[in-house]
């Protein structure tokens, strides 16, 4: 078992990591990477952040954004991978309005301006099935998505982006983080107010539960950190 897990561990360890660079809106890929995602420190080596109280957590932006794309509010947001999303955990998005005369390109987005947009945690394995391992829809897609909710107001956004790898993270810290920002416009929008919102960084904390996780013994449940996503009603 030993010798079976670091075995494991290496072969965990040698996977390609990944980068979120373009986005898919109602099923149109961008062609070009960082034309709407902020470019992120880890253009050219897809490494992860790992500290949760770093500003790396927001956005892990390397300089301003430059183009946004527009989606309708009930539209379908996704963010492609370079790679495949190589590493089981949850895939989470965060969304966070820029304040009237802020700039899209430059809003930093800080404080408590972030709300749960969607989530996408473990699943339970199938009644009856004899590996009872929990597993992750996004294990080794290309790309992510969701549903703009219809009912977030009309306006300019950060769109944030994490997919968080669990994969060594058996003890506080090894959770690793591969995250990205768009820049999009919503339109159509509705008048709901979204919330709780959270601040990155500040929102999770080392070593919380949803950070957390190791195949033995086998877990029968899983929560993702952070806030609830919102629900409009
Ligand atoms: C969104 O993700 C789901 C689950 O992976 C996938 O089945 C669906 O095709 C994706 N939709 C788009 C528009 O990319
Ligand atoms: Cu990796």
């Amino acid at each position: 078992m030993q010798i079976l897990s670091s075995l494991l561990l290496m072969a965990a360890t040698a996977q390609a990591h990944y980068r979120f660079s373009k986005l898919i809106v109602d099923g149109v890929a961008e062609t070009k990477e960082w034309t709407s995602i902020r470019t992120t420190k880890n253009y050219q080596d897809d490494h992860g952040v790992t500290d949760v109280s770093s500003t790396d957590i927001r956005c892990f932006q390397m300089k301003p954004g430059t183009g946004f794309a527009t989606v309708a509010a009930g539209g379908n947001l996704g963010f492609i991978a370079d790679q495949t999303v190589s590493h089981p955990g949850p895939v989470q998005f965060y969304m966070a309005r820029v304040p009237d005369g802020h700039d899209l390109n430059t809003w930093e987005a800080a404080g408590n301006v972030w709300f749960k947009a969607a989530s996408i945690g473990a699943e339970q394995p199938p009644a009856g099935a004899t590996n009872r391992a929990l597993t992750w829809p996004t294990y080794h897609q290309r790309s992510v998505n969701f549903t703009v909710p219809t009912a977030v107001p009309s306006g300019d956004y950060l769109v944030r982006v994490e997919s968080i790898a669990l994969h060594q993270a058996q003890q506080a810290g090894g959770a690793q983080f591969y995250l990205a920002c768009a820049q999009v416009k919503v339109t159509g929008g509705g008048t709901g107010t979204p919330g709780p919102l959270v601040a990155f960084p500040g929102v999770y904390r080392s070593g919380e539960a949803g950070l957390l996780f190791a195949n033995y013994p086998v877990p029968t449940s899983y929560t993702p950190p952070g806030p609830p996503v919102w629900t409009s009603s």
